[in-house]
């Protein structure tokens, strides 16, 4: 299906058409393509991943089995910023990408796959320009959180999650890798190793940058030269299959200074700027050209300290700072929060948004929009902007969708229209059965919001209603349990289940209320209620709406105990 205008004109930043359709002959593309872009490479691979659309080398000609059906010429444009694109598709048959950098010529090449759609067993494209380009140099993922770390092949899918959705960075700290924090001094094993240069490479093929990130402020001597040569030749390591991008990353440490490190450097900001200060040295005496960023220790608050004072001034310039906003997760990103920290940290800032990340959360997941940030962070000294995801990968992609639209297009961002298109994206036929699932796991650490209809229905006990509420609950997650993406049923798996033991509890409970059982056995019993509580219980997990034990609670068969903890208070019942 074409893509609809009103997502074109939100998708790209400078969407123009007249609403005119080229029509092609033929179930493909083929492209007779002609590169202006540089004199050594012609068009490559991976830029043309949809096999709707192929190349026909110009030396190729009209001898080609197929004859071409469209000229495609791309060029240079020093303009243009980088990864942003111009692309020109015009009445005669002829299509124009220009870009400054070979990413752009992907995403444009992307846009032009966006665009193509086949009708009557013909192409057909838009007459349009569109003039694309991000809000954010810097647009990825960093895997920071605790727990689990993502297995390689997750990472893998990542990478092309990255480069789909117009982002270029993929940030390697899983605090739960060993080697990247308790261990930082010791090399990879080699098999590691070998899978990170995998990695490495996976990224390299699709355009991807890959940083490695290191926490070595635990313990580091300051003084110590050989911890230095230790965190040398980690980063040597790094240099040796191709890496160019690192973070030194001094969150979540006990950064007061003591014992010779208080002796050597009397601060821990200008201790941080220091450390920092020598990577920088070491790699500029490695690599021509590289990107270092650091999370100091002090990276979410929104007032000024003597340790960002410390960092702004010790810190060598070229070096980026990471920060998480106005708080660890931040509701609101505004203005002036981005613009006073921008001042006080006195570097270029790097947004570590820690969205949907649920390692504080772990019985939570969250499938809602990113809110509440700067509609223009990127006036505001931000040129980077990463998101932190949860320990499921795959549940991940609905948040970090929208996030990515943020990336690209922060002025337009709209959160409820890209959660839409993500879940559509994500779940196809099941995109309603998805909301809605999504709409009972929402993010507690952004958003309260919780489920309307049900907090009505809850609110005036309104049993048909909750029974609407309860079936589609049901109908919803049965349909779900079939869908045939395994790897979100083994990840989601137990909130569907969870949902399900959910709508028991409150099947359990209406009976009760209703009276259409009595005594200690069988439905409507005491016992019955008690079972299904305990099954309920049993589950390490929880949708965030809460559904049967608020229910419980609305008619006194329950109380809540702590934020995720509810008991039933039947025995107080029994009594009267
Ligand atoms: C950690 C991060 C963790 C996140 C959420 C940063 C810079 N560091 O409070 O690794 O995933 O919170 O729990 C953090 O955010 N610190």
């Amino acid at each position: 299906m074409a893509m609809p205008l009103r997502e074109r004109q939100y998708y790209f930043r400078d969407y123009y058409d007249q609403g005119e359709v080229l029509v092609l002959e033929g179930q493909q593309l083929r492209c007779r393509l002609s590169s202006k872009f540089s004199m050594i490479q012609k068009y490559e691979s991976p830029l043309a991943a949809d096999n709707r659309i192929v190349m026909i080398e110009e030396s190729e000609g009209e001898e080609a089995t197929e004859p071409a059906n469209i000229t495609l010429e791309l060029e240079y444009d020093g303009a243009l910023k980088p990864d942003g694109y111009q692309l020109e598709i015009s009445k005669d048959g002829k299509i124009i990408i220009a870009a400054s950098n070979k990413r752009g010529l992907k995403f444009g090449m992307d846009a032009l796959t966006r665009l193509l759609s086949m009708e009557d067993g013909k192409c057909q494209l838009p007459v349009a320009t569109i003039h694309d380009e991000p809000s954010f140099p810097v647009r990825g993922i960093i895997e920071g959180f605790y727990g689990t770390p993502w297995s390689f092949e997750d990472r893998m899918d990542a990478v092309h999650y990255i480069a789909d959705h117009r982002m270029n960075a993929f940030m390697y700290a899983p605090k739960d890798d060993a080697y990247h924090r308790e261990l930082w001094r010791e090399p990879y094993p080699e098999d590691v190793f070998a899978r990170i240069a995998e990695l490495k490479q996976e990224c390299d093929d699709h355009l991807v940058d890959f940083y490695y990130c290191i926490s070595p402020g635990n313990d580091l001597q300051f003084r110590s030269r050989t911890d230095f040569a230790s965190l040398e030749a980690k980063l040597a390591a790094m240099i040796s299959i191709g890496v160019r991008h690192f973070a030194l990353l001094m969150d979540d440490i006990n950064y007061a200074l003591s014992g010779d490190n208080l002796h050597y450097l009397e601060r821990s900001g200008l201790a941080h700027a220091y450390v920092a200060n020598c990577v920088h040295t070491y790699l500029s005496s490695q690599l021509p050209g590289f990107t270092l960023a650091m999370c100091p220790s002090e990276y979410w608050s929104y007032w000024d300290t003597e340790y960002k004072r410390d960092i702004r001034e010790k810190l060598h310039a070229d070096i980026k700072v990471f920060w998480t906003g106005s708080a660890v997760f931040a509701r609101q990103i505004g203005s002036r929060h981005a613009q006073d920290n921008h001042r006080y940290y006195g570097h270029e800032l790097w947004l570590w948004d820690n969205i949907p990340v649920n390692d504080a959360d772990y019985d939570r997941l969250f499938l809602d929009p990113v809110r509440g940030r700067y509609s223009q962070l990127g006036r505001t000294g931000h040129q980077a902007v990463v998101a932190n995801p949860m320990v499921q990968w795959e549940c991940s992609k609905i948040t970090l969708n929208t996030l990515a639209h943020y990336m690209w297009n922060s002025e337009r961002y709209m959160p409820e229209l890209s959660w839409e298109l993500s879940v559509r994206e994500f779940a196809g036929e099941l995109a309603e059965d998805m909301m809605f699932f999504c709409r009972q796991n929402l993010n507690s650490q952004l958003y309260n919001g919780g489920y309307e209809e049900l907090n009505e229905a809850l609110k005036t006990k309104d049993m048909g209603r909750l029974d609407v509420y309860f079936g589609r609950l049901e109908s919803t997650v049965s349909r779900l349990i079939q869908w045939d993406n395994s790897k979100f049923k083994e990840e989601a798996g137990p909130w569907l289940d969870r949902a399900l033991a959910d709508v028991e509890l409150w099947r359990a409970v209406r009976r009760k209320v209703t009276g259409t059982g009595s005594g200690t056995a069988g439905p409507g019993s005491n016992d019955e209620l008690r079972g299904r509580a305990e099954a309920c219980q049993a589950f390490k997990v929880r949708l965030g709406s809460d559904p049967a034990w608020r229910a419980a609670e609305a008619w006194g068969l329950a109380v809540q105990e702590e934020k995720s903890g509810y008991r039933l208070t039947l025995e107080a019942e029994d009594v009267t």
